[in-house]
C-alpha cells in the first residue's frame, strides 16, 4: 500500500475544509474534491473487499449548481451505503495527507478486511465540467489499490444504481448496461400501457424538463425504446441552459414556479433521480404534483390492483415532516393505507419501505420509488402462473408484475417514476387535473435560515418535527403555531447545506407565509 501512496501523489486537503458524508454524500464547490474522489475510491474498493461485491461511485451534486460537484457510495445491493461507512468517509476525507494511511489501516483492522480479496467498484458521472476529472479522480483511488473498475461514463444516479444491484445479483435484476435498463423499463411500459385503451395522440405526450443535466440526454437515448407510446417533448436538454438554473425539479418544487406551460409537465433535477409534475390551467395558474401527490396516485393504484388481485398484501406509505399535512390525511383516513414519518433523506425512507410487503416512498421533492418485499414478489409471480386465477385477477396480477419491472427499486428515478406515472395516468384514463384532484394541498412555505452558531445546536426528535434543543424553541413555535388554523411547523438543520430549514403550512398562503416567518425569527 504504501509504494501505491507514493506513486499516486494525490492532492491534500485544502486547509481549514472539514466536509462531513452528508444526507447525500459529499457536496461542495468542485475545486476542493480532487482529494475526496481519489480517497472515495480508496474507501469503495475497501467496501468492495470487504462485501465482497461490486460497490459504486457516482459522481454529481444533484440538483446543486453547476460549479458544485459530489459523490456518493452505492452498496451491492444498489442502495445507500451503510452509516457506519459513511463514518469512515467522512474520517478518511477529513485526514491530514501524512495521516491517511493510518486511517485506511484503521478501517481495514476494524472492519477485519482481507487485502487479498479482489475489488469491483462501478464508477458514473453527470454532465458537470467538472465531472470528468473528478471521475478519474476516483478510478485512480480504485487502481491505486488494485481495484477493477468499470466506467459507466455519463449515467444517472438511478442508472448506476442499478448497474450495481444487476451485477451483484448475477443478472436477476437485469442486465448490467444502459441498454439493459432501456430495455428492461421500457418492456414493462408497453406492457401496462397495452392496459390502457383509446389513448389520443395528446394523452401520450409529455412535456420534460431535463434540467440541462445527463436525465435529458438519456432521455434522447431511451425515446426510440418507447415506440412512441410516451412522446417526450423535451427542454432544458443541455444545449445551451446552465445545469438546474432556472430549471428542474427543486427549482420547481421550491419557487414554486413552472419552467414550462403544458397540459402535463414534469422536471428532472440534475442527476435524474427525482421529479416533479405540473401542469397549467385554463386560467394561467400554475399547479404542481409533487412526491405527495406521486406516492397518493401510485399506491391508490397499487391498492385497487391487490384488491382486484384478491391478494392480501399491507401497502404503506412513507414521508418525511415535509410532507403536506393533506395528503398524510387523505392516505390515512381515505384511503386507509399505513402512513409512516421518517427523518429527511431517502436512507432513511427506504429503510423504512423494507419492513412492508409493499412500501412506496416519497419525499416531497419527488424523491422516491416503491419497494415489494421479496415474499410479495414471489406471491405475485405464483399467481400470474397458476392456471386457475380468473380473467380479472390475471389482468390485476399481470399488471402487478409489470409494475415491478417498471420499477427501480434501487433508488428513486426519475425517469422510472416518469413512466410509472405516464401508466397510471394512461390506465386509469386521468388527466394531469384528476389526479391533482385527488386532495387539495394544504397552503406551504419553506424558508432557508443563515444562523450565526453551528445550526447543529438544533436537535430535534420525533422524526424531525419537534426541536428538543435549544430549550424553549419549541415551546415558542408551538405558540406560534395555536395562532393559526390547521397550522403546522417544524425545523431542522440541513444536511447539505449550512443553513436551518423552517417549513410551515397553514390554511392560507398568507398564514402559511407569516407563520413561516415568524419561527425564522424565533431560530434566528
Ligand atoms: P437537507 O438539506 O438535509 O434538507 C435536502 C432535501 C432532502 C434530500 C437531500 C439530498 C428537502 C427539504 N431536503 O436535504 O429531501 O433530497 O437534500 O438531496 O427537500
Ligand atoms: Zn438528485
Amino acid at each position: 500500500i504504501v509504494q501505491m501512496f507514493v506513486y499516486n501523489c494525490f492532492q491534500n486537503q485544502p486547509e481549514g475544509l472539514t466536509l462531513q458524508y452528508g444526507t447525500a454524500g459529499f457536496r461542495t464547490h468542485a475545486k476542493h474534491l480532487d482529494h475526496i474522489m481519489f480517497r472515495m475510491g480508496l474507501l469503495a474498493t475497501l467496501r468492495s473487499k470487504k462485501t465482497k461485491s461490486t460497490i459504486g461511485v457516482m459522481v454529481t451534486a444533484s440538483h446543486n449548481p453547476e460549479e458544485d460537484n459530489g459523490v456518493k457510495l452505492i452498496d451491492p445491493m444498489g442502495e445507500m451505503v451503510t452509516a457506519a461507512w459513511e463514518g469512515y468517509a467522512t474520517q478518511l476525507a477529513n485526514a491530514e495527507q501524512d495521516s491517511l494511511l493510518k486511517e485506511l489501516k484503521d478501517i481495514i483492522k476494524k472492519e477485519d478486511i482481507d487485502m487479498s480479496e479482489p475489488a469491483s467498484v462501478y464508477v458514473g458521472k453527470d454532465t458537470r465540467p467538472s465531472s470528468a476529472s473528478l471521475s478519474q479522480a476516483v478510478l485512480d483511488g480504485v487502481s491505486s489499490l488494485g481495484g477493477k473498475t468499470h466506467d459507466y461514463g455519463l449515467v444517472t444516479t438511478p442508472q448506476l444504481h442499478y448497474m450495481v444491484c444487476c451485477c451483484n445479483t448475477h443478472g436477476c435484476y437485469g442486465s448490467p448496461t444502459v441498454e439493459g435498463y432501456y430495455q428492461k423499463l421500457s418492456q414493462a411500459f408497453l406492457q401496462l400501457t397495452q392496459n390502457a385503451l383509446n389513448r389520443t395522440d395528446d394523452q401520450k405526450r409529455l412535456l420534460v424538463d431535463g434540467a440541462n443535466g445527463i436525465g435529458a440526454l438519456k432521455m434522447r437515448e431511451m425515446e426510440p425504446f418507447l415506440r412512441s407510446e410516451l412522446q417526450v417533448v423535451l427542454s432544458n436538454d443541455g444545449s445551451s441552459g446552465k445545469l438546474n438554473h432556472m430549471c428542474g425539479a427543486d427549482y420547481v418544487k421550491v419557487q414554486q414556479k413552472a419552467p414550462q406551460v403544458g397540459e402535463r409537465c414534469c422536471s428532472f433535477d440534475g442527476d435524474a433521480d427525482r421529479i416533479v409534475y405540473y401542469y397549467t390551467d385554463s386560467k394561467g395558474c400554475f399547479h404542481l404534483l409533487d412526491g405527495d401527490k406521486i406516492a397518493t396516485l401510485i399506491s391508490t393504484y397499487l391498492k385497487e390492483l391487490l384488491t382486484q388481485a384478491g391478494l392480501n398484501l399491507q401497502i404503506a406509505v412513507v414521508q418525511t415532516a415535509y410532507a403536506n399535512g393533506s395528503s398524510t390525511r387523505y392516505l390515512e383516513d381515505v384511503m386507509k393505507v399505513t402512513v409512516c414519518c421518517t427523518k429527511t433523506g431517502v436512507k432513511h425512507l427506504h429503510h423504512a419501505a423494507q419492513e412492508y410487503d409493499i412500501g412506496v416512498y416519497f419525499e416531497a421533492n419527488g424523491h422516491g420509488t416503491v419497494l415489494f418485499s421479496k415474499a410479495a414478489q414471489k406471491q405475485i409471480q405464483e399467481l400470474v402462473k397458476d392456471p386457475n386465477t380468473n380473467d380479472e385477477r390475471k389482468r390485476a396480477v399481470k399488471l402487478l408484475e409489470s409494475t415491478i419491472n417498471l420499477i427501480n427499486q434501487t433508488v428513486g428515478d426519475a425517469i422510472s417514476d416518469m413512466l410509472m406515472i405516464e401508466a397510471v395516468l394512461a390506465i386509469r384514463g386521468m388527466s394531469a387535473q384528476d389526479w391533482d384532484a385527488i386532495y387539495t394541498d394544504l397552503p406551504n412555505r419553506q424558508l432557508k435560515v443563515t444562523v450565526c452558531a453551528d445550526r447543529r445546536v438544533i436537535d430535534t426528535t420525533d422524526a424531525e418535527r419537534r426541536a428538543v434543543s435549544p430549550e424553549g424553541l419549541q415551546d415558542t413555535i408551538d405558540t406560534l403555531v395555536k395562532k393559526y388554523k390547521s397550522a403546522r411547523s417544524f425545523v431542522r438543520p440541513s444536511g447539505t447545506e449550512d443553513v436551518v430549514r423552517v417549513y410551515a403550512e397553514a390554511d392560507t398562503q398568507e398564514s402559511a407565509d407569516s407563520l413561516a416567518h415568524e419561527v425564522s425569527l424565533a431560530v434566528y
